[in-house]
């Protein structure tokens, strides 16, 4: 439905980068709604549970390492199938294999510096927005140009 929700996080190296702007813009841009935004400093918490699938690998220190080294925008959108489309438009987890046009596909080169996260499934993105916000912090707006998104 136009109520599916999903977390995107500018990750520190996109925040150092100055691209924040840049990828809050396209997600603006292709018609989804803001319903949740905030810059946070991580905690290894926070993380863990949020990569809970990923504490067994062997990049996962150097990923907690890199993710509380700096500030983190993370935000939530809303729309139409907004899970599934994100993650086409964040690109490849591995930049070498995210196409041009994609966030990872045109702003970073390694995948442990890959600029952004996307949930990767509707009940993922549920359970992280849950994580990531309090009740309070997420919005329920009307957006003036539903009608022209949307049938
Ligand atoms: O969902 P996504 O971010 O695209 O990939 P995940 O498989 O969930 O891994 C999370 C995160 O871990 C990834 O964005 C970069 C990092 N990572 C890594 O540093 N090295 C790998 N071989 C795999 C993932
Ligand atoms: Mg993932």
């Amino acid at each position: 439905g136009v109520r599916e929700r999903t977390l995107i996080a500018v990750k520190p190296d996109g925040v150092q980068r100055r691209l924040v702007g840049q990828i809050m813009q396209r997600f603006e841009q292709r018609g989804f709604k803001l319903v949740g935004l905030k810059m946070l400093k991580a905690s290894d918490e926070l993380l863990s549970q949020h990569y809970h699938d990923l504490n067994k690998k062997p990049f996962y220190p150097n990923l907690l390492r890199y993710m509380t080294s700096g500030p983190v925008v993370a935000m939530v959108w809303e729309g139409h199938n907004v899970v599934r489309t994100s993650r086409m438009m964040v690109g490849d987890t591995n930049p070498a294999e995210a196409h041009p046009g994609t966030v990872r596909g045109d702003f970073s080169i390694h995948i442990s510096r890959n600029v952004v996260h996307a949930s990767d499934s509707v009940e993922g993105a549920q359970r992280e927005i849950q994580l990531w916000f309090n009740r309070k912090e997420l919005m329920d707006w009307d957006c003036c140009d539903h009608s022209n998104t949307y049938q």
